[in-house]
């Protein structure tokens, strides 16, 4: 199949074509810059929505309850779990929780795990590829599952319309962390595992301290018992409000701007990257240069301006 089937197949919807291509995306498969150049053009519909929290807070049971909500309602949903223990991964773990197999056989869902290997940069820019894939492929929404942890957290939220942090009760000082740094990430603040004691006392903690944030949308907190699919309703209508709050406000066109930017900047400081090293490796300047330091012949800083005016003089770098 050439890039133009594939193209074709992913647009109409092909499930086996949509994870072929997710693979090669994945993979980092060199065909993929194209792939994504064809598919570019019909993107721009899928809300994507960020889902982070620290491990075993109930993400995973959250999004397996949201997604059979939204397919009832007809919406076509996909998923991307970033996280190496997600249930999502294989068939054994999964049975006695929720019945995802029910997800897997619904038509209206997709369901993709992708590795944590690779650098952050790699990482997200993986995400946003598979994202376009599926935005191109008709899903209304795509739902990014990540465990929280710095880097990833804020990545996540650059790529996102709307951000979920999902906290539970008695987790060590979830206040403190909020006012820490996670202050801008969330949208909507999710405290599951309500059935436990100390929930009311944190939703409360948390819209006080969410209330000190200078954003325009103060994140609201909803609570869900994820295994009891209580609180998802809500959650749903929620996270459509915040959809419609950013079109009203002319938020999204201003947030996919500054996305767009920030990924063609990117793309470009890799392609110039990966061609000034091939240029550096051509050369053979750095192991004279790496003789001449251990010399001493010459120092660091002097070194390195040298040859970059030896590879950059006279080069037309392509
Ligand atoms: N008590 C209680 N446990 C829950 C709830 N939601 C999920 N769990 C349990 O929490 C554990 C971790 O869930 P999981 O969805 O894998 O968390 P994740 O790591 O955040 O994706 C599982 O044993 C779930 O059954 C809830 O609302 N209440
Ligand atoms: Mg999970």
């Amino acid at each position: 199949m050439d890039n133009n089937d594939l193209v074709k197949k992913v647009l109409s919807g092909d499930k086996k074509t949509i994870s072929k291509v997710i693979t090669l995306v994945d993979n980092r498969d060199p065909t993929v810059n194209n792939i994504i150049d064809k598919l570019y053009p019909y993107t721009g519909r899928s809300q994507v929505v960020g889902i982070t929290g620290p491990l075993g807070v109930g993400k995973s049971t959250l999004i397996g309850q949201m997604i059979k909500s939204w397919s009832k309602k007809g919406k076509k949903v996909a998923v991307i779990a970033i996280d190496p223990t997600s249930p999502f991964h294989g068939g054994a773990i999964l049975g006695d929780r929720i019945r995802m197999q029910d997800c897997f056989l619904d038509e209206n869902i997709f369901i993709r795990s992708i590795g944590t290997r690779g650098a952050y940069g790699g990482l997200s820019k993986s995400t946003d590829e598979i994202t376009k894939v599926f935005d191109a492929a008709g899903y209304d929404i795509v739902l990014i599952e990540t465990v929280g942890a710095g880097q990833v957290e804020v990545d996540i939220a650059k790529l996102a319309h709307t951000t979920i942090v999902v906290v539970v009760p008695g987790l060590g000082d979830v206040i403190q962390t909020i006012k820490a740094g996670m202050f801008e990430i969330p949208d909507i603040v999710v405290v599951n595992k309500s059935d436990l004691a100390g929930a009311d006392q944190l939703v409360m903690d948390l819209e006080t301290v969410l209330n000190l944030s200078h954003k325009k949308w103060k994140p609201p907190v909803l609570k869900t018992v994820s295994l009891k699919n209580e609180g998802i309703d809500d959650l749903i209508r929620v996270i459509e409000k915040h959809w419609n709050y950013q079109k009203e406000k002319g938020l999204l066109y201003e947030k996919e701007t500054n996305k767009i930017r920030e990924e063609l900047l990117n793309l470009i400081t890799d392609d110039l990257k990966t061609k000034i090293l091939n240029e550096i490796n051509k050369s053979g300047l750095l192991d004279l240069y790496t003789k001449k330091l251990i010399s001493k012949e010459i120092t660091p800083y002097i070194a390195k301006d040298e040859i970059i005016k030896e590879i950059l003089k006279n080069k037309n770098i392509s």
